[in-house]
């Protein structure tokens, strides 16, 4: 259903250097796609990490008073910290992140053999990005690329936009989702008059990590919002479930590829296909999921058992690009077209 390429790992954190001298690269993952011009783009998280001292952890993080990464530390032997997760250090309760990502642009001229652009496209720049910016997604909307990111800080998860017209000069648009979101994925045009977008409110013991619908008239007041899919008890989407790349209109409606983790921490895609003028109305999804971590590369990394999918092209004959993140650590790609993935999310493959 979905080719691997040979190829993969297309980029890894020894194909890019640190941002400065003594930074590590640990890991070059969740890339956004978009054929522009001859190139397929690729808009990769790259999370660097703050080099190691005796007797500590460190961190690094975005200092906005001063402008520039910092490096924070706590004591390794300090009853109050919990390193157990390898993508996050818990001190007395409170979480910062292991590595902080910012958005960095890959160019290809086939879709398989990328090379990184020397420096970031998107750096942390604000308080809400101390701990990095991630996992983007973008739409085209009439004749400009529009960016959806998750900024990650102490102040929360939230979600910004941004946009570009050449790659080159990016514009932030500022935060569109207060705290806890991710996952934000634009509709390519509007719909019954409105912008439309996926989102993802965070899990609380109320409501599971689900993927909502909101509408808006101007991409940066979003309303009508309405739950779309939830995660399924007992299968493998147990835990959570995402919005993966921008939707992309069919006959059959709105097709889509997301990300649905289960009760273990597993991840895997899933499709599903939802109604064209009323996409908060699933029309069907698959039973199982149609892609799922089986690669070395996929099973072992930053996180295990992870596959997370953020970005895709779709070329004029109906082949599509469909690029992930592995383990949270590596890039990778497959192949796949359009008329099977409809017939994955119909459940007739
Ligand atoms: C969350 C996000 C992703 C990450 C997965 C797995 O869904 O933070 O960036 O890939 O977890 O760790």
């Amino acid at each position: 259903m979905l080719q691997r390429l040979e190829e993969n790992p297309l980029l890894r954190p020894g194909d890019i250097s640190p941002t400065r001298q003594g930074l590590e690269v640990l890991c070059t993952l969740n890339p956004a796609a978009v054929r522009f011009g001859e190139e397929i783009l690729l808009l990769v998280r790259v999370g660097e990490k703050a080099p190691e001292e005796p007797g500590s952890v460190t961190y690094l993080y975005y200092d906005a008073e001063d402008g520039e990464a910092k490096i924070g530390r706590y004591a390794k032997d300090d009853p109050d910290l919990d390193c157990s997760d390898p993508r996050w250090y818990l001190y007395q309760g409170r979480k910062v992140l292991s590595s902080m990502s910012h958005l960095r642009l890959a160019r290809s001229r086939d879709g398989k053999n990328f090379t990184f652009d020397p420096a970031p496209a998107i750096f942390p720049a604000t308080p809400y990005e101390a701990y990095g910016c991630e996992d983007a997604r973008i739409t085209k909307i009439d004749n400009t690329y529009y960016i959806t990111y998750t900024a990650v800080s102490g102040r929360g998860v939230t979600v910004t936009l941004a946009s570009t017209r050449d790659f080159v000069t990016f514009e932030r648009h500022g935060i569109i989702f207060p705290p806890f979101q991710k996952d934000v994925a634009l509709f390519p045009e509007k719909v019954r008059g409105m912008y439309v977008c996926r989102h993802r409110p965070f899990m609380s013991q109320l409501n599971p990590a689900c993927i909502w619908t909101a509408y808006s008239p101007d991409l940066h007041c979003w309303g009508y919002h309405e739950q779309t899919l939830a995660p399924q008890p007992g299968t493998w989407q147990a835990g959570r479930v995402g919005a993966g790349a921008n939707p992309i209109k069919t006959p059959d409606g709105w097709l889509e590829m997301y990300h649905a983790a289960d009760a273990q921490g597993r991840y895997a895609i899933g499709a599903m296909l939802s109604d064209l003028e009323h996409p908060e109305r699933i029309l069907t999804e698959t039973r199982e999921p149609i892609f799922q971590p089986e690669a070395e590369y996929e099973l072992k990394g930053v996180y295990q058992n992870c596959v997370f999918h953020n970005g895709l092209v779709l070329d004029d004959d109906g082949v599509i690009h469909f690029y992930y993140g592995a383990a949270d650590r590596i890039c990778a790609g497959a192949l796949t077209t359009l008329d099977e993935m409809i017939a994955a999310a119909k459940n007739e493959l």
